[in-house]
């Protein structure tokens, strides 16, 4: 089926008559087309976008939020085909669709309609000079969002409902790779009561379509998750025209354990901060630094309870582990094997391509935990992405948090301790934007979220995405 651009409230074919082919990664069969929309597109979305912002931006918060809760319980009515949807498009399983991703973009939505209504914005009375200081915060105009194929609906609607609920008129973009619930959202979001042109969705490459949305001169900010190095492509382009950015990039987030933790707990978590969604998660555990005293306890428990995860049809109920997103990603994430034997390391389970039975064109790969020797090798420096982990030991806290901190990334961390005072050092010390203590993806919409380093610029969540995706404007009036 070929799915078509939504502008102005409309579905329309691209300009650019151009389509990419959209892939099944459960079976690895084409099953679609989208548009590889160009500046022609662009430039007809920013149009719309800009003859809806006079009427967006002056719309009452109350009539925002209603808007935006509409979406959101419109989402949960029509969460089975949205998940099914989501299932197909990315690989993951229909599990995890169902109870993560679309009920996630859900809560977005109707997070961001409660939050408009309470955010506010501070006044300063200069005392002596009979002078009042307030600050407006007004809606930014047409911004752009773009965003990737890992969590598609739910990083997609993470960034737009801020937007649109701070008053802004939206030019979003999702991945090519898996398109397919961005495209279903426009006709809730017609059905929810979204004036055209408050947000139009376009489909296309990164190079070609996210380029044109990059590059144009009147879309004055640009909200983006991705990868690292797109993230330098566009801020390269970007940051001349004074274009606002916000970027959530990669993670190579280390997983801190001490013996003194509450082991099943942390055992049972490891198990999902190290292969959900395949790993294809920036916030998954990707380097896992155990004590020396229970190392080797933990490698045996860990690899039995990986050895239990079932790589499978995304469809099946009973999947733990579906495909990775694309031929292109697997290849990637398997190369990543081969540098693990060159590199003598040690594979103690997975590392090969599973072929499923009836799918055998599928994008499978086993759960795969590595043993290295040394912090300072490319499996602990690069961002794999996929269902790998590496696992390797320490003796004292400087040493792993010097390990730990050790990383061009600083996105998260995760930290498995019952002694406080070495919390409260190691939170403070950790270069990270989020860190989790005795737990993993444990999240509250509020929080500022985001990371440091090459993992990105800016915050998004809560109040911290409505200030990015407003202006705010100090007035000051003697009396
Ligand atoms: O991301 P890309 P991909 C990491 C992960 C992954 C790597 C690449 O390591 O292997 O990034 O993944 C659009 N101008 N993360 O290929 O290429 C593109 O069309 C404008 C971490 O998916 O960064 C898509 O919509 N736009 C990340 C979006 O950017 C461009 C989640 C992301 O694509 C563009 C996903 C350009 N030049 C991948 N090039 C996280 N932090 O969660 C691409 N795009």
């Amino acid at each position: 089926m070929k799915i078509q651009n939504y502008i102005n409230g409309t579905y329309q074919n691209p300009n650019s008559q151009d389509w990419l082919e959209n892939f099944n990664p459960a079976s690895g069969e084409v099953y679609g087309f989208i548009p590889n929309s160009n500046e022609v597109d662009v430039e007809h979305a920013f149009l719309a976008a800009k003859s809806a912002f006079p009427s967006w931006s002056q719309t009452s918060l109350e009539e925002r939020s209603r808007i935006l809760i509409n979406i959101s319980e419109l989402l949960e009515a029509h969460l089975e085909r949205f998940a099914e949807a989501e299932s197909i498009d990315n690989g993951k399983p229909l599990t995890v669709a169902k109870t993560i991703d679309i009920p996630r973009a859900a809560s977005n939505f109707r997070f961001f309609g409660h939050a408009i209504t309470q955010f506010a914005s501070e006044s300063h009375e200069t005392k002596g000079f009979s002078a009042i200081n307030y600050t407006l915060r007004q809606p930014i105009g047409v911004v752009g969002c773009i965003s990737p194929w890992n969590l598609p609906l739910y990083l997609f609607t993470w960034k737009i409902a801020p937007a649109i609920a701070a008053g802004n008129c939206v030019i979003a973009k999702p991945s090519e790779v898996t398109p397919m619930t961005a495209y279903m959202l426009g006709t809730l979001c017609t059905e929810a009561g979204l004036p055209p042109g408050v947000l139009n969705i376009i489909h296309g490459s990164g190079e070609k379509t996210g380029q044109a949305i990059v590059k144009h001169p009147n879309i004055k900010a640009i909200s983006f998750t991705g990868g690292t190095k797109t993230g330098a492509t566009i801020a390269k382009i970007a940051a001349p025209m004074f274009k606002k950015l916000s970027f959530e990039l990669g993670g190579k987030n280390p997983n801190i354990i001490f013996a003194d933790c509450d082991y099943d707990t942390m055992l049972e978590t490891t198990v999902k901060s190290s292969f959900s969604n395949q790993g294809q998660i920036c916030l998954c555990g990707s380097r896992i630094f155990v004590e020396q005293s229970i190392y080797t306890k933990f490698k045996s428990d860990f690899i039995q309870s990986v050895k239990q995860l079932k790589v499978g049809h995304p469809m099946e109920t009973d999947t733990d582990i579906g495909a990775l997103v694309s031929q292109t990603h697997l290849e990637k994430v398997l190369n990543y094997m081969s540098i693990a034997r060159s590199e003598g390391h040690n594979i103690l389970c997975g590392g090969h391509q599973v072929l499923v039975k009836n799918h055998e064109n599928g994008y499978y790969l086993e759960p795969t935990v590595i043993e290295v020797n040394t912090n300072n090798c490319q499996l602990n420096q690069e961002e794999i992405f996929g269902p790998v982990v590496t696992i390797m030991p320490f003796e004292t806290e400087e040493e792993v948090l010097n390990m730990a901190n050790a990383s061009n990334y600083g996105l998260s961390a995760t930290i498995w301790t019952n002694n406080l005072k070495r919390t409260m050092h190691f939170t403070e010390h950790l270069q990270a934007g989020i860190i989790w203590v005795n737990t993993w993806m444990l999240r509250d919409l509020r929080t500022p979220f985001g990371g440091t380093k090459s993992s990105g610029l800016g915050r998004e969540g809560g109040f911290e995405a409505l200030r990015f995706f407003t202006e705010p404007k100090n007035v000051c009036i003697k009396y």
